[in-house]
């Protein structure tokens, strides 16, 4: 399998998962800007939507979207339990959580990249977002992990997208069920070593 991604990017989401489950995989870097790969092949041949994450099977099938991805990947190993069973009430839950993270945190973040939005339309993203960390901040102060007990894949995708808070001057501690899931999550093994590697890959940039 390869993953193609872009260091820090929404793509860590499914590379921790990669990692979490122990998958045999190859990270393959996307240059964002020019849809290049590492290796100078056209990433829109790929995707054309352009976008990371994209993860291709060894059979050359495509399937993009985070969501998506992250819940194929714990389907092939359904007994590290990152995802519920497909059918489940459960599974409905994590696709909630999915959605969730995807609509209301994740595409909130995006206008906060784009360097021609003025001040304002900044700012009222900044409020929304606080809004919703507002919101889980509770339930993660009772409960280690979106959905319990257990690390799912949608912790791997919050966990992804609080990263950018710090690009933002936007300060988890006000948050202290939402500054603890980060402390936790960054101190499992399989998310250290996505972030590390991550972190090279930006540097060799
Ligand atoms: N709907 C997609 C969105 C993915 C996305 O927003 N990817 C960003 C990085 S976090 C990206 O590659 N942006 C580059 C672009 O859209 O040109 C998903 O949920 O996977």
């Amino acid at each position: 399998m390869k993953l193609y991604f872009s260091p820090g990017a929404c793509s860590l989401s499914p590379h921790i998962v990669l990692r979490e489950l122990g998958l045999p995989f190859e990270a393959v870097k996307v240059d964002l800007g020019s849809k290049k790969t590492a290796d100078g092949g056209d990433f829109k041949a790929i995707n054309p939507k352009g976008y990371v994450p994209t993860l291709q099977l060894d059979n050359g099938q495509i399937l993009t979207e985070g969501p998506a991805i992250v819940q194929y990947l714990a389907d092939l190993k359904p007994e590290a339990k990152l995802a519920p069973a497909n059918g489940s009430w459960e599974r409905y839950q994590l696709q909630e959580w999915l959605n969730f993270i995807s609509t209301e945190i994740h595409k909130q973040f995006s206008p906060l990249f784009n360097a021609a939005n003025p001040d304002s339309v900044k700012d009222a993203q900044k409020t929304k977002l606080a809004q919703r960390f507002a919101e889980i901040s509770p339930l993660l102060e009772k409960q280690d992990y979106l959905t319990g007990s257990d690390f799912s894949v949608a912790d791997a995708y919050l966990f992804t997208v609080l990263g950018w808070s710090k690009y933002f001057h936007i300060d988890l501690n006000q948050w202290p069920g939402i500054a603890g899931f980060v402390e936790r999550v960054s101190a499992r093994p399989a998310v250290a070593a996505a972030v590390e590697f991550e972190a090279q890959a930006k540097k060799a940039a």
